[in-house]
């Protein structure tokens, strides 16, 4: 048998969810590589507009649905529309996500919930919704988006850490509960990537210096550099392939050895 079949995805329907750009994109583009049929949702039309723009741009036919994931109705009328128009979701990756930089103590109850709401209620109820359909299919593949900080604390992002951690213990409950049915769940842990969401840490300063956070991270990396997107494609496609179909509750680090290292000594 020729080995690489197992890392094939065709003939799956994918939803990644919040994928008009960013680390959602790059996956999905690999997934659609790899073969499968790329579903998406974003909270705008104009920005789903813009990503099936996008993914045309790459000769890639996605079909874009504007849906909020902390909106149970929404999401369970997305994916009733999904299974109608596309066909029942194979693979669901949970990657749509905020984060609020604020010192905890100056956080609103409203902040915090909001980022708990997005990162964390958001996959539960997105992970409700298509569960029922892949048990009937006998099995299907959850992927959830988790970060450096499901396992470290820093400052300013208290919200973002708790629901990540959450996220991180969403992922083994949702693996030792569907395991049975064929469904595996499991986490990507991406570093620091640059994306939107962390161009703020990576903005050049006045004198043209480079961001203190942003030669911290380097400093912190052994690989030296902040990741990209694409550097998630290839563990986002395994865990969404056959080849993983006894990986369970793994949380998988890509993250260029930062876990692993504790800095270079001043
Ligand atoms: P991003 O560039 O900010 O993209 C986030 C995406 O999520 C956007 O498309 C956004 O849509 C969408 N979204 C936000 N709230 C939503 C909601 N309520 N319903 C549906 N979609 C929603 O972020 P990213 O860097 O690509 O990160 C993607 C995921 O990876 C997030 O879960 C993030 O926490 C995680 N992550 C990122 C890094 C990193 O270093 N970048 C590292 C580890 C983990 P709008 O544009 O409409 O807001
Ligand atoms: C931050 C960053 C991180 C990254 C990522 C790291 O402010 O520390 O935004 O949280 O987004 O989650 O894995």
């Amino acid at each position: 048998m020729d080995f690489t079949q197992k890392f094939s995805l065709k003939g799956k329907v994918a939803l990644v969810t919040g994928a008009s750009y960013g680390i959602g994109f790059a996956i999905a583009t690999a997934y659609a590589e790899a073969g499968a049929t790329i579903v998406f949702n974003d909270i705008k039309q104009e920005l789903v507009d813009k990503g099936v723009a996008s993914y045309k741009e790459q000769g890639i036919e996605a079909h874009g649905y504007v849906c909020d994931v902390t909106d149970e109705d929404q999401v369970n009328a997305m994916v009733a529309k999904v299974e109608e128009e596309v066909g029942v979701i194979d693979i669901l990756v949970n990657n749509a996500g905020i984060i609020k930089r604020i010192p905890m103590t100056e956080m609103s109850a409203k902040d915090f919930r909001q980022v708990i709401d997005i990162d964390l209620n958001g996959p539960f109820i997105v992970s409700k919704a298509v569960i029922p359909s892949m048990i009937k299919k006998g099995g299907g593949k959850i992927i959830n988006i988790c970060s450096m900080m499901s396992e470290l604390g820093r400052e300013t992002v208290s919200a973002y850490a708790a629901a990540k951690g959450g996220l991180k213990m969403l992922t083994k409950n949702i693996a030792s509960e569907y395991g049975e049915f064929n469904i595996q769940c499991n986490g990507i842990g991406p570093g620091y990537i640059a994306t939107p969401q962390t161009a703020p840490l990576r903005e050049k300063q006045a004198d043209g210096s480079r961001h203190p956070f942003d030669q911290f991270i380097v400093a912190k990396t052994p690989a030296a550099r902040w990741g990209n997107p694409e550097d998630l494609q290839g563990p986002a496609v395994f865990l969404a392939s056959e080849a993983s179909d006894f990986v369970n509750g793994l949380i998988l680090y890509v993250d260029g050895g930062i876990l692993a290292y504790i800095g270079k000594q001043p």
